[in-house]
């Protein structure tokens, strides 16, 4: 197993940083700069409950998804991402989804390109 968990039921690295096991550069509670960043700013906003994939929610997690989108929304604001900027849900392999915690990425910073690879 490497070092992002995928299916195994491990904690993944972003359990390990939610536990402050691993180091983070926390914006705020939920929200850390991602590792390897594809953009100037580039964040991603994670629940504390470990849903794997968006593909798996239901009903049941409406209200923490809107609460994710709410925090991107003022943090991308707090970043002054005011040209705009990007969330990006990955899911499963076709997306290259590599860390089965849920997570919205949030990239702004420079002109960004479209359709993404
Ligand atoms: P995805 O491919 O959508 O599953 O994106 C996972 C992102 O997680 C990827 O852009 C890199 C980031 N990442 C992986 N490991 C770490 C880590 O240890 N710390 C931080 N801050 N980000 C990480």
């Amino acid at each position: 197993m490497g070092r992002w968990a995928r299916r195994s039921g491990q904690p993944t690295i972003f359990s390990k940083i939610i536990a402050r096991s691993v180091p983070a550069t926390i914006l705020e509670c939920l929200v850390f700069c991602d590792v390897v960043p594809q953009a100037p700013i580039h964040f991603l906003v994670i629940p504390k409950r470990p849903i794997p994939r968006i593909s798996r929610v239901g009903p049941q997690d409406a209200e923490l998804l809107g609460h994710l989108l709410l925090v991107a929304a003022r943090t991308a604001q707090a970043e002054g991402l005011a040209d705009g900027y990007r969330l990006v849900i990955n899911d499963g392999n076709h997306s290259t989804q590599s860390i089965y915690h849920l997570h919205l990425h949030v990239l702004g910073g420079q002109q960004l390109g479209w359709p993404p690879g």
